[in-house]
């Protein structure tokens, strides 16, 4: 079988997955999700997504229906029935099946998907070549209108951005704050490095706090680079030495164009491309067992 669906307590086939109409993350977006890989049959920073499933869960007042360590089972549980060494995971949990108001007082039951299915990734040329990305003119909503922290179902934002991508032949959609901030791609965080440091915006800014961002932000304290959290604007970026972005599908990917301006010499720079090594030796070495009995932590906690 390649890919398998968790629905509520039963695992079947994708042909078979189905929820309700009625459901609030179908009408409303009432919902939250997840994204997680899985490198050679271990699952990548499985409890770090479980923490932040459960936190944009807890932020909208959505009752996950089972708890932590069950979801954990659940999700490793659907990759074994996947059959899938490589994997893309999807835990989505939605307010359920409701009426046509968008209280969600009406729904009774969170509805618990996962969904296991193969990853689709940028080409390796992409990081060869390095990517082009373009300035949305979409902004990423602010903090205190619908928080970036939460991996909401309401992707609509990102979607508008990615569009303009597409239209514009790019690869991805850098995003700005209201206020003119670099801020985060549609799906990526973003990177950039100046004079040896590595600069990425700040969380407070209304981004999702990438698991991948985390990673290399230890990554780069190992190598002994310096990295931080700041607020910085497109000129930053367009005069950098290097930028890249890092996600759960995109890993740590080189941007060679932003916006037509050329960054740094044209081509993959070298410390993203001692990032992106480290990165994927990472996901090597580390992870959730699947296909063995028990479950050995990552073994960097
Ligand atoms: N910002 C946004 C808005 C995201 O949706 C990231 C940053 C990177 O976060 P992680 O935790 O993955 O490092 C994301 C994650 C897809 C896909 O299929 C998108 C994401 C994750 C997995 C798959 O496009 N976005």
């Amino acid at each position: 079988m390649s890919g398998a669906v968790y629905v509520n307590g039963r695992i079947c086939k994708k042909e078979e997955a189905t929820v309700s109409v009625y459901d609030h993350g179908f009408l409303y977006g009432d919902g939250v999700f997840e994204g997680i890989r899985v490198y050679d049959g271990r699952i990548f920073k499985l409890e770090e997504h479980i923490a932040r499933l459960y936190e944009s869960a807890h932020h909208i007042l959505l009752e996950v229906p089972l708890p932590p360590a069950a979801m954990k089972d659940a999700i490793i549980e659907t990759v074994r029935a996947s059959g899938l060494r490589d994997a893309y995971i999807r835990p989505v949990v939605s307010r359920g099946p409701g009426d046509l108001g968008l209280d969600p007082r009406r729904c009774r039951t969170a509805t618990v998907v996962i969904i296991v299915d193969a990853v689709r990734l940028y080409p390796q040329e992409a990081y060869e070549r390095g990517l082009r990305i373009v300035t949305a003119t979409v902004r990423r909503p602010a903090p205190d209108t619908l928080n970036g922290r939460i991996k909401s179902l309401n992707y609509l934002n990102n979607v508008l951005a990615r569009i303009e991508a597409n239209q514009a032949g790019a690869d991805e959609a850098l995003m700005l704050t209201r206020e003119g901030y670099v801020c985060e791609c549609s799906a990526d965080n973003v990177f950039l490095v100046t004079g040896g440091a590595l600069w990425t915006p700040a969380a407070h800014l209304g981004l999702l706090r990438g698991i991948t961002r985390d990673a290399v932000l230890l990554l780069a304290g190992e190598q002994g680079l310096a990295a931080e959290e700041r607020v910085f604007t497109l000129h930053d970026l367009y005069t950098a030495g290097e930028c890249f972005l890092t996600g759960t599908g995109a890993e740590v990917a080189p941007v060679v164009e932003v916006d037509g301006r050329r960054i740094g010499d044209g081509r993959p720079g070298p410390i993203t491309h001692r990032l992106n090594a480290a990165f994927r030796e990472l996901t090597r070495r580390t992870g959730t067992p699947v296909f063995t009995q028990g479950v050995v932590k990552d073994e960097r906690g």
